[in-house]
């Protein structure tokens, strides 16, 4: 096992790498930037080091600043979270090169996840099903007419470096092809230095449901079950759950199937999430997959009792998983909220000075935050500030729980979206848990 691991992340999921790298006995060093110094991950870990100025292009994005800070530190491992370095196939080949692990799967499976269209065209070629649409990427508009036409509209255009919602466009009608390809194009150039582009029905009023895999480096491959992560505001998620309200067992069982077979094709280690678009009918199809540890993780790890970013780190030394297939079940439900420093109608985000927290507790209850009373919001970050969590027995009994969860906890001094959270806990759409989507602007 490691003794030594360099943390290149900041908030909330700093401090819950290092809590996973306390209890297996692992030393810490936080890469943080100029204003994050006076973190809580930074004052908790065992050593820290500063990377760079508070924009994270010249921080926590920083490759030399960050190589450098390993070596300085005699770190063995670097675990990039999530964001950031997180899903950079760059990052990860020069970890390999100067003999750092990276904690996370190899740059291979990186590079080719990373690349949407790629990772469609080996979904469809390990038997997983597809939305159906184009071949790799497509090559001229003439291309793009001729598909749509034959598949139908509405079409979505994906960037094929996008992903997670970034570069996608939803095409309704013949003559808004050429104008939205173009467009299209041009974004993801810019976006992403790609211009790459691939086309797919519109799937409407469909679900989006993940499955959490685990691979370690032997070839055993297991899932941890589904999370249900639809309710999103401009592909922002909100509310996460596990398991997934609309799946019946005949469905569930095909989507850990394809999971799976796409981690098999990929020869995936390390923990993943293999996204899913489910429709009415129970089919579904394969969108994307994440090649990182993910925000929602502790709703999975709240139904198995499997820490996963111990597993990241054990596998990326070269532990073998812990139990097999057999070993995992899924006990309960679990609901996540993310609780946002934004305002609860517009989602304008409001960093500030916190002037008291006092979070949530009780049975069923976990709170993942950086916080503290008298903590100033940085304005160059995202807006997470805390995810809530809780288990039930069933949906009902955590959809209380989260309601009473959301009562009791104490925000001053900024705006959170708990006043959000619980309109949406009391939407009957949402309770229903069926497939219609609450109206997150209007209704709510
Ligand atoms: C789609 C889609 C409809 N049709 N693809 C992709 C990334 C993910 N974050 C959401 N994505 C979607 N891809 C096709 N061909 C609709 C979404 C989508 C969505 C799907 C289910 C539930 C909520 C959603 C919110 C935004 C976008």
């Amino acid at each position: 096992m490691f003794q030594k691991i360099l943390i290149a992340n900041r908030g909330e999921i700093a401090l819950r790498i290092l809590r996973a790298c306390r209890e297996l006995g692992i030393r810490t060093v936080i890469a943080h930037s100029k204003v994050d110094a006076q973190s809580l991950p930074v004052r908790l870990a065992d050593e820290s080091i500063c990377v760079g100025p508070d924009e994270a292009r010249s921080s926590y994005l920083n490759i030399p600043s960050i190589i450098s800070a390993a070596y300085i530190t005699d770190s063995e491992a670097i675990h990039p979270g999530y964001g950031f370095l997180s899903e950079n196939a760059a990052f990860a080949d020069i970890c390999r090169a100067c003999g750092i692990v990276f904690i996370g799967p190899s740059p291979e499976a990186i590079r080719l996840m990373g690349d949407k269209a790629q990772a469609r065209e080996l979904a469809r070629q390990a038997g997983v099903a597809i939305i159906p649409g184009s071949e790799g990427p497509l090559k001229d508009e003439e291309q793009a007419l001729s598909l749509a036409d034959a598949i139908g509209f509405p079409v979505m255009l994906k960037a094929a470096s996008g992903g997670g919602g970034r570069g996608m466009r939803i095409v309704r009608s013949r003559d808004a092809l050429p104008q939205s390809f173009a467009t299209c194009q041009a974004e993801a150039g810019a976006a992403f230095g790609s211009s790459e582009v691939y086309l797919e029905k519109f799937l409407d009023q469909a679900r989006h449901i993940e499955v959490q895999v685990l691979g370690d480096r032997a070839g055993t491959r297991i899932h941890l079950g589904e999370r249900d992560c639809s309710v999103q505001r401009r592909h922002q998620k909100l509310l996460e759950e596990s398991p997934a309200p609309v799946l019946v067992s005949e469905t569930r069982a095909g989507l850990y199937k394809a999971a799976l077979s796409l981690a098999q094709a990929v020869n995936y280690t390390s923990a993943g999430t293999v996204e899913f678009l489910v429709d009415r009918e129970g089919h579904f199809y394969f969108i994307e997959m994440n090649t990182r540890i993910q925000v929602e993780h502790p709703v999975t790890e709240m139904v198995t009792g499997i820490d996963l970013v111990r597993e990241q780190i054990r596998i990326g030394a070269g532990e073998s998983l812990g139990g097999k297939q057999e070993a995992v079940s899924l006990v309960g439900h679990a609901i996540e909220c993310r609780i946002n420093a934004e305002d609860p109608a517009t989602f304008t985000p409001c960093p500030g000075r916190v002037t008291a927290w006092v979070p949530p507790g009780g049975p069923g209850v976990r709170v993942d935050s950086h916080l503290l009373a008298s903590y100033t919001i940085p304005s160059v970050y995202d807006s997470l500030i805390a995810k809530i969590i809780v288990h039930g027995r069933d949906r009902e009994e955590a959809i209380r729980r989260m309601q009473r969860a959301l009562a009791e906890t104490i925000v001053e001094g900024i705006k959170t979206t708990i006043p959000f959270h619980q309109r949406l806990l009391a939407d009957p759409a949402f309770l229903a848990g069926g497939f219609a989507l609450p109206r997150l602007e209007v209704s709510l």
